[in-house]
């Protein structure tokens, strides 16, 4: 149900699920260089890739299983279904890479229990790349997300100085910090979740990863485990209390904070959808850095976190 003069999830997901033949043209030109359609990027291949044109570079964090892997998978998934956040796919030099992982997150989430994942816990970060156009003609704005694996992020907050080599989030525009939304709803996991996300935020305040010019994005994941739990309002509370806390201690160090619910790759049968709020991440991933013009009003608007996670899904129930 559209909200007009509102803008909401609701609205976004409505023009992502438009049949493809009404859907506004892309009208992209096709990148100039010929793309590798390889597997993730190292160091070195992601940057001599971003001096090509505008881009934005996103550092994603977050301990093993908050669902790194299944966010980059899903942006990916939403993109070849349509629109996102006004921005068409326009290519990628790491189609190898997404097509693995969106095969296992594709895989997982027909499977009751967890499965092992592909990243390699301590190796060299790896990079994401997506080409995504806006307007016509097209304006083309590359994205690279860094995935390290998750087990490098869990010891950050013990040892600083392995902050300090986590160049690419010293490099990001928007460092990204998931919050597992499955283990912030068990009573069990609850407390660890609670200490440990502000403790890491800090350590990599402190060790110079996250500094100022940068937009932080809190994320919420597994939005369908949350809903789906006895706690719901309780992990947004404790979520909201997260974000608060965040801004209190470093909102006048970063350009901004903001904060997202996500289910990138669902497992209950409820009424959260794969993807959702994902394209709402997007949007703040690509909006403008620095004196670039921005490309187009987002009409991004953040809605109370309580109403994007409990009453989005009691509503129809
Ligand atoms: N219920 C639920 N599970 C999810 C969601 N996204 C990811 N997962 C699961 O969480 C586990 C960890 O995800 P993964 O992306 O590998 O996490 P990573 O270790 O941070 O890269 C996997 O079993 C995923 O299937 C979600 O939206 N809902
Ligand atoms: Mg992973």
């Amino acid at each position: 149900m559209p909200h007009y003069g509102r803008p909401s999830v609701a609205d976004i997901e409505l023009v992502e699920e438009q049949p493809e033949d009404l859907q506004p043209a892309p009208d992209i030109e096709p990148p100039v260089i010929a793309l590798p359609l390889g597997e993730a990027l190292g160091r070195a291949e992601a940057s001599a890739l971003q001096r090509r044109r505008a881009s934005r570079a996103i550092g994603v964090v977050g301990p093993h299983f908050a669902g790194k892997t299944s966010l980059m998978a899903s942006v990916y998934e939403i993109l070849q279904e349509g629109v996102v956040a006004g921005y068409s796919f326009a290519g990628s030099s790491t189609l190898i890479g997404f097509e693995m992982i969106c095969h296992d997150a594709r895989a997982a989430s027909k499977r009751s229990q967890p499965h092992t994942e592909r990243t390699t816990v301590g190796a060299d970060v790896t990079f994401f790349h997506l080409d995504l156009g806006i307007g016509a003609p097209a304006t083309i704005t590359s994205l690279f997300i860094g995935d390290r694996s998750g087990e490098d992020y869990l010891t950050t907050a013990d040892e600083l100085s392995n902050a300090a080599g986590f160049f690419e989030l010293k490099r990001a525009d928007v460092v990204t910090i998931l919050v597992n939304g499955e283990h912030l709803a068990d009573a069990k996991l609850r407390h660890e979740v609670k200490a440990s996300t502000p403790q890491l935020i800090d350590a990599l305040v402190e060790a110079g990863s996250i500094s100022a010019r940068q937009r932080v994005a809190l994320v919420l994941t597994k939005k369908d485990a949350v809903a789906a739990s006895a706690h719901a309002e309780r992990v947004v509370a404790d979520f909201d209390e997260m974000v608060a806390g965040v801004v209190r201690r470093h909102g006048n160090l970063v350009t901004d904070v903001a904060s997202f619910v996500v289910a990138a790759s669902p497992r209950i049968a409820n009424d959260v959808k794969r993807g959702e709020g994902v394209s709402d991440l997007v949007a703040y991933w690509m909006q403008p850095v620095g004196a670039e013009e921005p490309p187009l009003a987002q009409g991004l608007q953040m809605t109370r976190m309580i109403d994007r996670v409990v009453v989005d899904t009691e509503r129809d129930a």
